[in-house]
């Protein structure tokens, strides 16, 4: 009975590993025409990996859904762009990537965390 209980531990914490680690970060869209909506929600951007190509305008669209004030900010610190989220109303971020690369966004504290991957 007690090696049942530790089998169902280890999977649980096999399950945590893959929803928080491996789950997420196979979410990506790319930018196509107008814009890629991303949900800010529960912690992860959703997608967590924008694709984008460099000279073309790029429309992201920030849903906050998290009321945490953490979720409140959003940085691209390579680019040098930040923005503050309200939450309910889809915020639009537009600009024009001009480098290729791979630009990490996140909230202020770092816990939300995406890539905008330019190419
Ligand atoms: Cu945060």
């Amino acid at each position: 009975m007690e090696i049942l209980v530790n089998i169902i531990g280890i999977f649980l914490i096999l399950f945590i590993i893959w929803w928080f680690w491996i789950y997420k970060r196979q979410s990506e869209a790319q930018v196509q025409g107008s814009a890629v909506d991303i949900i800010v929600d529960a912690g992860v951007y959703e997608p967590a990996v924008i694709r984008a190509k460099s000279g073309e305008e790029v429309t992201l669209r920030f849903i906050r859904k998290d009321s945490n004030p953490c979720s409140e900010k959003v940085l691209f610190s390579d680019l040098d762009i930040s923005a503050d989220l309200p939450i309910g109303t889809p915020y639009e971020l537009t600009f024009t990537p001009e480098e290729k690369g791979e630009f990490e966004f996140a909230c202020q504290m770092g816990m939300y965390r995406g890539t905008l991957v330019v190419e």
